[in-house]
């Protein structure tokens, strides 16, 4: 690499900044938000040392973000995926929030990120990118879905200039410092709040159906939805926030807090503030109002559950995501995990030769969390009719939409533990199925 060459890497970590920077001077609570996020962590790892890193290096937790965005159509997520695509992220894992939710969320979702060890470990920047159905009748009746249809077509979110730039950096595999300066521009600069007026009319019969479709097809650009930092101690932080006068959602979703390992995915939002924004009423008049359409949120991650370990999970928070729950679903111990096969884990091999379990961070997101993220940030329920038809869609409807192969995220997990156990096998000089039982490294968490 030459200094004048950005590698896809170093233009996701360089978007994740540029993207921070523009929603910390959007949404002032953003920026609160980081500070608190900061402090929490520096707390922990000042606490609790080395074991503070066992899901990430302090550096890699600092930088790590989530965004959320939500597009219309395929024609327009096939474009999020070549400007991802540039960045060394891919398509992974399907996330159906239609029934998810008991609002009207008339959306289907992806998660656009790094998908090999080396990647996640230098930024592992990610999007959760929702599409919306308006061919699902449940939502749209076939009128709306036709005008909703046409004003989507005629819209353009990405300029040729950006997406030209985009197939060049994943062809060549990165841009020269110029371009990805220029890229980077103009990548951030299509998920700023539009400026626009908005069409009221239009907006106000979507809302009426779905805040998130309004969201989504009531203007005409697109925005980063919220952008979402990750800490050590969610319970900390969601009381650090409360004491600053943010108003927090009700409660932290997924797992509980408990004695145990930390397992997948514990997040928590704030709604933003009311932002001003311009509008065009019937007849022809710019009124200003305001709209409330993006939110903070934190997120926690823990260990990347198996097949297994999720059904468990899924079962669990079915049953309430209690601590007590917990303590009847999961083993108490990393150890626990592993023998059950619950969790994925590297093979690690120490200097002396000896093998240690690494636990795998969970790198996605749950649908059911998601759904209460939308659900909890929506001012009205919408309409759901619930005596129609819904519209078919899975992963590979999905695959098809984005026009690339969309990633399994167990697959994924199970390829780094193979990865690893190889790669350990070959240190020793031995067969991998001879390093079935790995040890926990002195000083980590049983
Ligand atoms: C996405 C909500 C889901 C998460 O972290 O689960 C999400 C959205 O509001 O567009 O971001
Ligand atoms: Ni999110």
């Amino acid at each position: 690499m030459t200094t004048d060459h950005f590698e896809p890497w170093q233009l996701r970590a360089a978007f994740a900044r540029s993207l921070s920077d523009m929603y910390g001077r959007e949404v002032p609570a953003y920026t609160t938000l980081l500070e608190v996020s900061h402090d929490v962590n520096a707390d922990v790892v000042r606490a609790r040392g080395a074991d503070a890193e066992r899901l990430g290096s302090i550096d890699r937790v600092t930088a790590e973000r989530h965004g959320a965005i939500r597009v219309g159509t395929p024609a327009e997520l096939q474009q999020v995926a070549r400007i991802f695509g540039a960045m060394g992220m891919h398509p992974v894992g399907f996330y159906d929030l239609r029934d998810a939710s008991s609002s009207s969320v008339p959306v289907i979702s992806t998660a656009f990120r790094p998908t090999d060890r080396a990647e996640l470990a230098r930024n592992p920047f990610r999007v959760f990118t929702s599409m919306l159905v308006p061919s699902d009748r449940r939502f749209f009746s076939a009128d709306l879905q036709a005008r909703l249809d046409t004003f989507l077509t005629r819209r353009s979110l990405f300029g040729p200039e950006l997406l030209a730039l985009a197939d060049r950096a994943e062809a060549d595999g990165g841009l020269s410092a110029a371009d990805a300066a220029e890229f980077l521009r103009l990548a951030t600069a299509a998920f700023e709040l539009g400026r626009e007026p908005v069409d009221q009319a239009w907006y106000r019969e979507l809302e009426a159906v779905s805040a998130v479709a309004a969201d989504i097809g009531g203007v005409p650009s697109t925005h980063i939805n919220h952008l979402t930092p990750r800490v050590l101690d969610i319970d900390d932080l969601y009381a650090r926030m409360e004491a600053r006068g943010i108003t927090m959602i009700d409660a932290i979703q997924g797992p509980p807090l408990w004695e145990g390992p930390d397992v997948l995915l514990r997040q928590t939002s704030f709604r933003a503030l009311a932002e001003p924004r311009t509008f065009r009423t019937p007849d022809g008049e710019v009124v200003q109002d305001s709209l409330r359409v993006r939110f903070g949120e934190v997120e926690a991650r823990g260990i990347a559950l198996t097949r297994e370990g999720r059904a468990r999970y899924d079962a669990a928070v079915v049953e309430g995501a209690t601590p007590d729950v917990w303590r009847r679903t999961f083993p108490d111990t990393e150890a626990g995990l592993a023998r059950q096969g619950l969790g994925y884990f590297t093979y690690e091999v120490g200097d002396d030769g000896t093998v240690t379990r690494e636990p795998i961070v969970y790198e996605d997101f749950l649908p059911r969390s998601a759904a209460g993220i939308f659900q909890s940030n929506l001012t009205e329920e919408g309409s759901k009719d619930a005596s129609q038809a819904g519209e078919e869609r899975d992963a590979d409807w999905m695959a098809g939409a984005v026009g690339r192969e969309l990633f399994d995220p167990f697959d994924l997990y199970a390829a780094q533990v193979a990865a690893s156990r190889d790669r350990a096998a070959k240190r020793l000089g031995v067969d991998p199925h001879h390093l079935e039982n790995p040890s926990t490294p002195q000083g980590a968490q049983a």
